[in-house]
Parts: C-alpha cells; structure tokens; sequence
C-alpha cells in the first residue's frame, strides 16, 4: 500500500502528542494543526539537503511559532537529518537534549533561527530573504536562488513587529519570502476574536504582499495555494485554515490544546481517530520510508549546486563570504597610521564613518543601513549604495522608522550567512529594538548595532532622547560586547573587534558631540583587553580614573587637577568593561591595582554596576536621574561632568 500525505502529516502528530506528553509539557495544538501544510512543503516546495543542512543555496525553513517546536523536530528527524534522533524527541525539553522547549540555532543544523519569542521569527526571515537577493545579485542565479518559508501563528502577526517586517518586506518586493499563516482563530487566551477584530489579509495586501487563503487540511488545496504564491512576484502570505490539535477528538478546535499534554485518554482517543497503531516514539517503515524519500530528493539538486559552483569564476570568494572570516588589519593599517598623524577631533560617530570607508572598500559583505537617521549615525559611505527593489546589489538599507525591524531583519541576515550586517539608530530607541539584540546575543550572531547620541552629550534633544541606564542595561545582555570607545583610534580598533568576532554581537556607543584625541599610537590593538592605562600617574599613584568614551578626556583633566596638587592618578580607558572583565587576574590587578589606591568610575550614565569596578570603596560619578534639554555643554557641566566639580569630590574622599 502506497502511503498517503495524511499517513505521513499523522507522524508528526504522533511525535508531537508524544513527545509532549512525555515532556509533561510542550505545546501540540500547533504542530497537530499545521501537520498538513508541513506535508506538503516538505513533499513539493522545500528545497532541502538533510545530508547538507548547511548546504548555502537550502530554502530558509522558519518556524516563527516556535512554541510548535515539535513540528519542527519531528520533520527533521522523519526527512532524515542526522539529528534530532528519536532519542532525542524522546527526551524534548530535558536536560541537553537538543530538542528544546523552543528551537535554538545553536542545538540543531536544520533549526535556522531561535525562535520562541513571537513576530520575530517572521521579521528574521524578511533579513534572510533581503540577504538572498542581495546574494543572488552579486553571485547570479547559479549560485543563489532560494526561497525563504516561515510558518507563523495568529500571535507571530498581532505582535507590533509584524508591522515592522512586512512593512520592509513590501517595500523591498522580497517575493521569494513566503509566509505560512496557522489560521486557527485561537491563541492562549480563547477565541482571537476576544482580542482582535482586524481584516489581515486587506493589512497585508496594503502592505504590498500577495495573500492567498486556503484549507489547510486539504492537501490539493494547501498545494494550490503555495504554487500561488511561489508564482506572485510579491512576498506571500498564505492564510491557511486549520483547526488546532487536529486530530485531537476531544480537544482539537480549542485553546486547550495550545499548551498542555493532551493527557493519556486524549491521546488514546487520537490515535483511534487519526488510526495511528504504532507504540509512542514508533513511525512504521513505509510511512518513515516516504519521509526519508523526501529528505533524500535534496541531494540531486545540492549535487548539481555543488558543481556549478567548482566551475564558477566566483567560486573563491563565494566560498570566503560563505566562511564568513574578516581580517581587517591590512584593510585599517594605513588609515590609522594616518590617524596617529592627523588625530582628528570629531565626535566618534564621526570617526565611525570615517573606519567604515576602508571597511565597507574592503569587504563588501558589510551590509550597513540605519533606522531613519542615516545623517545621525553616520552609517553610509560611498562604497554602500542604497539597496532597493531596483537594485538588491546596493549594501545601504534605509530601514525606516523600524529599529525592531531593523534589529531582527540583521539577525536574520546574519543567520543566512554571506552577509555582515550593521544598522545604526540613537543608543535611547535601543530599548525599541532590544528584544531582537537580545536574539542577536542568544543566537550568537555577528550583527554591529551603531548606537549614536550615547549620553547627555547629546544637549537639545532633552530626556526623551538621552540615554541613562542603556549603557549599563545592554551589557546586562549575555554576549553582547559593548564597546564605548574614547576616540578616533580606539573607534577603528573597536570596529576591528566588533567585525571579527563572529559568534556574537556588539555594540558601538559614539557620541553626539566632538570628542579630542586621547591616544595617539596604533601600534597594537589596546581596545582588544576591554581597558588600560591610557595615562600613567607621574607622582605616586592614589587614584585610578576609570572612563569610557566622552569621559575619557574629561578624566585626563582631572587627573590634570590632582597631579597640580601631588596627588597621582592613572587614568584608565574602558571601552569595554565585559572585555575586560574577561582578562585574567594578572592583567586586571596591573590595570586596577588592589593596593588601597581610590577607584573613580567617571560614566555619563547611571552609576548602577559600576562597584564591580570600583569595588565598594570606590567613588561613582555619573548620573541616576533623566537629563534635560541644554546645549550639551551645559548639561554636561550641569550634571557634574566637569574637572573642576570631579576633582574636589575626589580629594574629598581621599580625606
Ligand atoms: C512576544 C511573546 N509574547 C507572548 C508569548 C507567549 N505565548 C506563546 S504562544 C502564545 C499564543 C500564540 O497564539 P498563536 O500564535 O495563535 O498560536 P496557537 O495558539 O494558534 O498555537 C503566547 C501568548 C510569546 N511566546 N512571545
Ligand atoms: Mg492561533
């Protein structure tokens, strides 16, 4: 007996029913009810290679709702990935078990993006489909022509990022981004008509997307509608109507399947139901032989990528963006010796612009762009052009007013891989875009987030518009380096740094204002062990000035003050303190000398943390109140940050 589509999508069903109820926790309405549509996306659309997961030219596969984590899981397996392996499923949502309560990129090939926290899925695929097209411009069909595929829930698209996303993907006609829409008509709380009463598919037509609706039990029908919207050269939504936990006698149709087990008579009733005979954890051959058979048509395709891309003339360079190393020490050499000539003062959102020349001629993977404040950031040079429908080879996105969007649009990219991604917008709106840094830290994506106007120093703009705790609060984020450099030079070294890491984040704080150049060799890389002595006491030494960025020079004053009166002070750059932080004991004694000697943390922003410097002795200028609307200089004065109100506390506290 040949097997049908509906044996093959029951599979799934089991694995999640199962797996879920071994769990003893997990969410199997979605999985049972988007069983259907996985079926055929897996059977006539995916482009995948389970013996290649990361094969460049695989379809994106994300499952945007990703509390259906099963799904997810049981397809992998069923296609024939090496992992998960039915151990694996077996212990879904245990310790080290890969199969996480939500997919992690990191635990699985085949997960291509964490996903969990909802509406960032979807607005991750449209980064990996703009990085696509950019890709496929530069590298030409032969290389780079895939689709993007998400699947998504009536949460993914009620969540304010959907606006965001599909916002910038209408705009930038990414058509090869197809979204799989878990129409339901339930979330958590019951019914969506307790919480929504908006017509989606007019929003997204008006949106510039192709929408088309089909019965997402009906496997003809689902087909249909995909090929539909393969075909549309807009980005597609494909409204799919399910019953959640399909299958389920009892349950099925209701919120109560959402998150809960189905419970053991349940799960009997289903399986009667559905006519599933096999043990938990047991898919009959022939039906686990039809699924192997999909995951292996894959391999003919990949085969055929494979050698297009031996005889391409583009191969070298495919294969480095691919590998995805930046060595920007030949590329920044010459430009920072410069610098140690010129030493320009400029504000260092300047400097930024001013690193970015040789790095955007140097590598044109760095995709820059910013949310709207383009001028602000000073993200654009000559070498990026504006990428739009028009032309997806530019390297310049104007993001619009979107920082959420942009954030996860840049996860997205990072994900796809050839790319390096870089958006700019003021460190204050960090806090819009926050949720999706965070995925860029989980994840360990190399995405640079150049956050400008980094403190009071910004003046006019008043409160609304200066930061306070966003320093500090972002380098809460596990493996998030914030960089918060001090001048022109240390400016090219953080860059250098953010650039070359590849498993993570980072953040450039650059001011607003003007800032004097504080160092003046090049010679090594100082910003690389977080903090140093960038002055050296010339009397004896009773006080360290710990600063970053705009406070760095400021510091140099004081310690101007102290040594006119005999009392020596270092003064220490700390243009990132997780960096340094991470040094071992030797390096941080020799920085911060455990001697009795007065630590002073000078930061234009909250002094909340800065102890874990200073130790608790120590002596905290910065601000614990919002700022005000002055010209910067009088704020700065305003608020204490200045030598001649720093000096008195510090000899104050000397006693
Ligand atoms: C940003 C965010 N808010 C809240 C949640 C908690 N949550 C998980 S699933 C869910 C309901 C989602 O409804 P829907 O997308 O329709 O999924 P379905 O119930 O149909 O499976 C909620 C509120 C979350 N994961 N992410
Ligand atoms: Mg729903």
């Amino acid at each position: 007996m040949t097997v049908n589509q509906r044996q093959m999508a029951n599979a799934i069903r089991a694995l999640a029913m199962d797996a879920i109820q071994a769990a003893n926790s997990g969410h199997p309405g979605m999985p049972m009810g988007m069983a259907d549509v996985a079926t055929v996306l897996y059977s006539d659309f995916l482009k995948f290679d389970p013996a290649d997961p990361k094969w460049p030219d695989r379809d994106r596969f994300v499952l945007s709702a990703g509390h259906g984590s099963m799904l997810a899981y049981a397809t992998l397996h069923l296609t024939g990935y090496a992992r998960p392996t039915m151990d694996n499923i077996r212990n879904f949502r245990q310790l080290h078990s890969p199969c996480a309560g939500h997919p992690e990129n990191f635990e699985l090939e085949g997960v291509e993006a964490t996903t969990g926290p909802l509406g960032q899925g979807l607005a991750m695929a449209v980064g990996m489909a703009i990085a696509e097209r950019h890709l496929n411009a530069v590298f030409g069909d032969d290389l780079v022509d895939h689709k993007t595929w998400v699947v998504a829930g009536d949460g993914c698209l009620m969540e304010g990022i959907n606006h965001e996303a599909i916002g910038l993907a209408g705009h930038l006609g990414l058509g090869r981004l197809n979204v799989l829409w878990d129409d339901n008509r339930i979330t958590i709380d019951g019914a969506v008509d307790l919480s929504s009463s908006e017509d989606i598919a007019a929003r997204y037509a008006a949106t510039g997307w192709h929408v088309v609706k089909c019965d997402g039990h009906d496997f003809d029908d689902i087909k249909r509608a995909m090929a539909e919207a393969v075909a549309d050269p807009r980005p597609s939504l494909i409204a799919c109507h399910t019953i959640i936990g399909y299958g389920a006698p009892n349950k099925q149709g209701s919120s109560k399947v959402h998150g809960s087990p189905l419970g053991d008579e349940e799960i009997a009733a289903t399986r009667q139901q559905l006519g599933w005979d096999s043990a938990p954890f047991e898919v009959p051959d022939d039906i686990l032989s039809a699924w192997r058979a999909l995951g292996a048509k894959g391999a003919s395709a990949k085969s055929e990528w494979q050698d297009r891309l031996s005889n391409s003339s583009k191969k070298t360079e495919f294969t480095r963006r691919t590998t995805g190393d930046v060595d920007s020490t030949a590329a920044m050499s010459a430009y920072k010796a410069q610098l140690a000539v010129d030493l320009p003062k400029a504000a260092t959102r300047k400097s930024s612009e001013m690193a970015l020349g040789p790095l955007t001629e140097a590598f044109p993977e760095l995709l820059g762009g910013s949310a709207d404040l383009t001028g602000s950031n000073n993200t654009k040079t000559s070498f990026t052009k504006p990428l739009n429908k028009d032309d997806y080879s530019g390297r310049y996105i104007y993001y619009g007013i979107r920082e959420f969007g942009m954030a996860a649009a840049m996860n997205g990219m990072a994900l796809h891989g050839g790319v390096v991604p870089f958006g700019g917008t003021f460190m204050i709106f960090s806090d819009y875009a926050r949720p999706a840094i965070r995925l860029s830290a989980l994840q360990g994506l190399r995405v640079v987030y150049v956050l400008t106007h980094d403190s009071i120093g910004q003046g006019e703009d008043g409160p609304t518009h200066q930061p306070v705790e966003q320093l500090q609060s972002l380098r809460m984020i596990p493996n998030l380096e914030v960089f918060r450099p001090c001048d022109a030079i240390e400016v090219a070294e953080c860059w250098q740094l953010a650039l070359e890491r590849k498993d993570g984040p980072s953040v450039l704080a650059l001011s607003r204002q003007d800032l004097a150049m504080v160092r003046t060799s090049v010679d090594s890389n100082l910003s690389a062990k977080g903090a140093y002595r960038i002055q050296t006491a010339g009397t004896a030494r009773k006080v360290v000035l710990i600063a970053t960025g705009s406070e760095v020079a400021l510091a140099t004053e004081v310690a101007a003050q102290l040594e006119a009166k005999g009392i020596g002070a270092d003064v220490v750059s700390m243009p990132s303190m997780t960096r340094f932080l991470a040094q071992d004991a030797a390096y941080r004694n020799d920085v911060l000398p455990d001697d009795g000697t007065l630590r002073v943390s000078i930061e234009a922003g909250t002094t909340f943390g800065w102890s874990d410097i200073t130790g608790s002795n120590g002596l905290h200028i910065g601000l614990d109140r919002f700022g005000a609307s002055a010209p910067g200089k009088v704020l700065m004065d305003h608020f204490g940050f200045s030598a001649d109100k720093i000096t008195p506390q510090i000899i104050a506290k000397l006693g």
